[in-house]
């Protein structure tokens, strides 16, 4: 390490989070680097190339707000921007912006071990590169980490196989091929429908049937985008006082209040307007069962109406409540399930049983396929940290810090890791919110709090104990007034065998969350240790 580059702040990671922070901070004469794996920016953007990846926010606020003439001039061409125009935006920042000289692509953080001595952390690259930074961000994102299930047999599997989180960078031809698809999270919903257009056939495993509410996505008017664009500072303002950081904001009437007739007209309404909004409609699906039933039962009777097989239909059913899991947005999810070349087998409690060199088999039966995707999802929120040997003081490791479960300050910093930032980390609302401005908050606080530093002479900062446990408290107890506990979801890192059940994101929405860190931040960086020097 004796020739370790030095830095005031490395950032892992060129996602969104990634390319804000480097350009923010550089902005405030830090000499910053961002170290990224891929071999371009854009994060999930530049991982997720699976056939009909697009976003579920709409593109135009699914944007960087902070430069007016990035947002004047960049022009989004759908309603719900698809994968490759979102990679385009993401190229299109770091050339305005000349972010490129500060990159290093093709690069994995492997190690970062904090230096008590040195007061800076030792970063090491799986190029054998090395750094030695005051501070160390990551931005390494909430659904970066595959999710590939350990299932016996896939070493032996002989086609081609495909995680939807790392997809080739080439076309992938399916016609005329027999695809398996495992998983029917909101990858999939994307997905199935595209590669059914194309392949021979289509066998889609279903561990848990998915709500799906169309995204409805069109063309964007060019009158229309240029009547946002003149009123983004009220809508952009408008979105923040929402939970989420959404367009849309939650409706104040509750879904009991009214007839049945009334309700199912309005989530008519909601279904037929598309989007994430249809859960928004009234304020009480997240936390009223009964609500949320008449959510649901609006949802399965969709699904009977479209699909045309009622063996089919039947299951495809979800039971679990909805918006328990997070809801998949898709046009023609169910209606790809009336095309005669896809099938879908639901997995019994046993699950997938082995992988075999031309299918698997699943319940006893045998299933034949060239192909196999898995659209399984991702090690959420705490994956990318802990693939990395992540060591605080003492040395003492990041994943054994939260073997029970991630502990963060705000989501933002760790105790017993100082000068360890992370954007949108666990105890931040991050997934559960429009990660743009979430992400833009993050950096924005971050840059604020190390300018601060610098101002007063103050070396380290590190979240007191107690303030990280009643955070985390605090958290929990929100997120169990919600119906978010009752499914097994990767909120919960149900998803992942063997990691603990607690639920990640923090739920008690975006404006008392950025409310909390401002008042944090006046008073001094309340509840954080600082380190003069
Ligand atoms: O992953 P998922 P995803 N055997 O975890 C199944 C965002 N996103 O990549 O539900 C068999 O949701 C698993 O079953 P179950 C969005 O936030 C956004 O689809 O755990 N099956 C599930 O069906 C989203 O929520 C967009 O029982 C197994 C599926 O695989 C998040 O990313 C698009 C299995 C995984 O679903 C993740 O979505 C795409 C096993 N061992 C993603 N392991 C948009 O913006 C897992 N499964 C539109």
């Amino acid at each position: 390490m004796a020739d370790a580059t030095r830095l005031d702040a490395l950032i892992v990671g060129a996602g969104f989070a990634g390319l804000y922070m480097l350009h923010k901070l550089r902005g405030m004469g830090f000499a910053a680097r961002a170290v990224e794996a891929g071999s371009g920016v854009g994060g999930t953007w530049y991982w997720n190339r699976y056939p009909g990846a697009r976003c579920d926010v709409e593109s135009m606020f699914y944007c960087y707000q902070f430069d007016d003439g990035l947002s004047r001039d960049w022009e989004w061409t759908e309603r719900y921007p698809a994968q490759p125009e979102i990679l385009r935006y993401a190229n299109h920042v770091a050339d305005r912006f000349d972010l490129w000289p500060d990159i290093s692509l093709n690069t994995r953080i492997v190690s970062a071990v904090h230096d008590e001595d040195a007061a800076r952390w030792r970063v090491a690259t799986d190029t054998g590169e090395a750094w030695l930074a005051r501070y160390c961000i990551m931005a390494t994102g909430c659904l970066s980490a595959a999710n590939r299930p350990d299932f016996d047999g896939l070493d032996e599997f002989a086609g081609r196989v495909f995680h939807t989180g790392r997809w080739p960078h080439e076309t992938v031809d399916f016609a005329g091929r027999r695809v398996g698809v495992v998983g029917t999270g909101s990858s999939a919903v994307q997905a199935i429908p595209e590669i059914a257009k194309e392949a021979a056939h289509v066998t889609v495993f279903q561990r848990t049937a998915s709500y799906v509410v169309p995204a409805n996505n069109r063309p964007l008017d060019p009158a229309e985008q240029a009547d946002i664009k003149a009123r983004y500072p009220e809508l952009r303002a408008a979105a923040r006082k929402t939970f989420g950081g959404f367009a849309v904001g939650i409706a104040r009437q509750s879904a009991l209040a009214v007839s049945e007739d009334e309700c199912r007209e309005t989530l008519a309404r909601a279904w037929d307007e598309g989007g994430i909004g249809f859960l928004n409609a009234y304020r009480d699906f997240g936390f009223d069962e009964a609500a949320n039933r008449r959510a649901q039962d609006f949802v399965r009777r969709k699904i009977r109406e479209t699909v045309q097989d009622p063996e089919t239909a039947a299951k495809l059913l979800p039971r679990h409540v909805i918006g328990c899991k997070r809801l998949s947005l898709g046009d023609d999810y169910y209606a790809a399930f009336n095309r005669p070349n896809v099938a879908l087998v639901p997995l019994a409690d046993d699950g997938i049983g082995r992988i075999l060199p031309d299918g698997l088999t699943a319940g006893g039966t045998r299933f034949r396929f060239d192909d196999l995707v898995l659209a399984t999802g991702f090690d959420a929120m705490t994956g990318a940290l802990a693939r990395i040997d992540i060591r605080g003081r003492g040395g003492i490791a990041l994943a054994e810090a939260w073997e029970a479960g991630p502990r963060m300050y705000l989501g933002l910093m760790s105790n017993g890791f100082p000068n360890l930032f992370a954007i949108t980390g666990p105890g931040s609302p991050s997934v559960l919110s429009n990660m743009m401005p979430t992400i833009e908050h993050h950096v924005e606080w971050i840059a604020e709090c190390l300018g601060y530093l610098r101002g007063n002479g103050i070396s380290g900062i590190e979240p007191s104990l107690d303030a990280q446990d009643a955070w985390v408290e605090h958290g929990n107890e929100v997120a169990s007034k919600t119906l978010r506990y009752s499914c097994s979801s990767w909120y919960l890192g149900a998803n992942v065998p063997g990691k603990p059940r607690v639920f990640m994101p923090y739920i008690g929405g975006m404006p008392s969350y950025m409310e909390t860190c401002a008042a944090v931040a006046a008073d001094g960086y309340r509840g954080f240790d600082l380190t003069p020097g």
